[in-house]
């Protein structure tokens, strides 16, 4: 089914004038469609759920829908008090009424509204860009921070669990002779695993936390990287997290790590010079400043405790991921070269490493 007609079978006002690719994901198809009549356009995101990722998409849209109306009810109470016109995308419904649509192929559609008038960055634009996505994940929390996690399914048990990718990772190192002869195959490779080794009993960290009561769960983004939050192209401010497939049970910590590892290195995930990728500083403390202004609301001194650990085991975490997939064959992330989970892995590593020697200045700025 070509994507005309598959974009057709939502519910969209006008006629359809193109849909073309759009965003930068390393999981889902993203394209954006769209449609006019004689005097209005409306733009929308049309995107094909990765099934090997999610197994069971129809949580995610469960998910959605239940966070989008909790956070539409929210932002149409808070608006007076906003200094800013916040936005949350909205589900399109098939014209059957669904929320997704199943085609021949078994691949699985969704529509949702475009936040308007934004862009998503793939890289730092500098201090005022961190302290406004540092506004926007604090206020996303806060938005979440009333909605009880019980009722919410998780579809992706174990996202955020290192040491479930430690295991998954030694289990290909195990199981599958390919991943072994690409790891003595290369130096740098075995530099890469030797760093892992170092790390093993870091990566329990935040669960050893959340077991001993330190830590409660809550709702969180899942993926709040920083082409995932969108800034207003007339005001400069954050207006909207976007991506919302990973929202689930578990702690603020994973994002406001992952958050961090991708604002505050100015080289972006896909540098192929390593020199270039470190933690900036600067960039931590304006999004450490929009983040904590909002966080004041819900996060205690016993959360703010373990902010400098989420930085440091999101960003091994995520080294170890494409580490992992870069042996395992390149069977999760998108690649567009060979070797380039292995660069992205090497991207992380060095950013970790980069964290891990300003730690002191990095306690001091989350706890004061
Ligand atoms: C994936 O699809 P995308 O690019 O939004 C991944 C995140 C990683 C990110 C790294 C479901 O997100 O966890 O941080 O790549 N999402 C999933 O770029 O695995
Ligand atoms: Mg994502």
């Amino acid at each position: 089914m070509d994507l005309s007609n598959l974009v057709q079978e939502f519910d969209v006002g006008g006629r359809l004038v193109t849909v073309m690719p759009t965003g930068n994901g390393n999981v889902n198809d993203t394209y954006l469609a769209i449609f006019r009549n004689t005097f209005e356009e409306y733009q929308v995101i049309l995107q094909r759920i990765n099934t090997k990722v999610f197994p069971d998409p129809a949580l995610i849209m469960n998910n959605l829908r239940k966070v989008t109306a909790h956070v539409h009810q929210k932002l149409e109470k808070d608006c007076e008090r906003a200094d800013r016109v916040w936005q949350m995308p909205k589900i399109v419904k098939t014209r059957n009424g669904n929320d997704f649509f199943v085609d021949n192929a078994n691949g699985f559609w969704r529509v949702i509204t475009k936040i308007p008038s934004a862009t998503a960055f793939d890289e730092s634009q500098g201090v005022e860009h961190a302290r406004e996505c540092g506004t926007v994940l604090g206020y996303f929390h806060w938005l979440l921070s009333d909605i009880s996690h019980e009722g919410f399914a998780d579809p992706l048990p174990g996202f955020h669990i290192t040491s479930g990718y430690l295991a998954a990772y030694d289990r290909v190192l195990e199981e599958v002779p390919e991943a072994k002869r690409r790891l003595s195959a290369s130096m740098e490779a075995r530099r890469m695993a030797a760093f892992v080794e170092k790390r093993r009993e870091f990566a329990t960290v935040l669960q050893k936390a959340l077991v001993c009561g330190e830590l409660q769960k809550r709702m969180m983004h899942g993926d709040p990287k920083v082409n995932n939050i969108m800034i207003d192209d007339f005001t400069g401010k954050g207006s909207a997290m976007i991506d919302l497939d990973t929202i689930s049970p578990g702690l603020v910590h994973y994002d406001f790590g992952d958050a961090i590892r991708s604002i505050c290195n100015p080289a972006g995930e896909e540098e192929t010079n390593l020199s270039k990728v470190y933690l900036d500083l600067e960039l931590c403390e304006a999004f450490c400043m929009g983040y904590l202004e909002q966080a004041e609301m819900f996060m205690s001194s016993a959360d703010k405790n373990y902010l400098y650990d989420a930085v440091r085991l999101i960003t091994f975490e995520l080294g170890l991921r494409f580490f992992q997939d870069f042996l395992a064959g390149d069977i999760y992330f998108k690649t567009s070269f060979p070797e380039q989970n292995l660069h992205r892995a090497r991207v992380q590593f060095t950013l970790c490493e980069s964290i891990e020697v300003r730690e002191s200045m990095l306690q001091k700025l989350l706890c004061g």
